[in-house]
């Protein structure tokens, strides 16, 4: 069993489309075992990116992030890291399968609905960044 932590960012909450992203992850048979809404500051949004800290969209990145409230999960499932970024459709929505949320709800690069750990070195650490042992429900 696999964890990756899962975002529906400032611009899907503002939309509406929270509900969406559940439906489709429980239809998927990924289970929810941690969920909170947030609203990161700059700083905290700027640590959660920092990776990206020398790219050119880290301002505007992490202005975006910190813009509204956004809700974090964490979702469990064999090969749960693959399979939940196969529902959510590459980074550019334009490029996004058919089908994907991001092809379905994303504006914008940037402005693209959700987020989903990529490896499990950084699920581990973006689980971490937001949840203690005793939020996560792991019995
Ligand atoms: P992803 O793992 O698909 O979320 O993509 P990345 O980790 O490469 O990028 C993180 C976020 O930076 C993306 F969700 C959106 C934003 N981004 C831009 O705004 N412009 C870009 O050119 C690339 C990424």
């Amino acid at each position: 069993m696999e964890r990756t932590l899962s975002i529906v960012k400032p611009d899907g909450v503002a939309r509406g489309i929270v509900g969406e992203v559940v439906k489709r992850l429980e239809a998927d048979n990924l289970k929810i075992i941690a969920m909170k809404m947030i609203h990161m500051t700059k700083a905290q949004a700027e640590g959660f990116y920092a990776v990206h800290r020398e790219r050119p969209f880290f301002g505007s990145l992490t202005d975006f992030m910190s813009s509204g409230p956004a809700v974090v999960m964490v979702l469990t499932g064999e090969n749960a890291i693959h399979r939940y970024r196969e529902l959510m459709g590459a980074t550019n929505f334009k490029e996004a399968a058919e089908g994907t949320i991001r092809r379905d709800f994303a504006t914008d690069i940037e402005k693209n609905v959700v987020h989903g750990s990529d490896a499990p070195e950084t699920a581990a650490f973006e689980i971490g960044y937001f949840f203690n042992a005793f939020e996560v429900n792991a019995r």
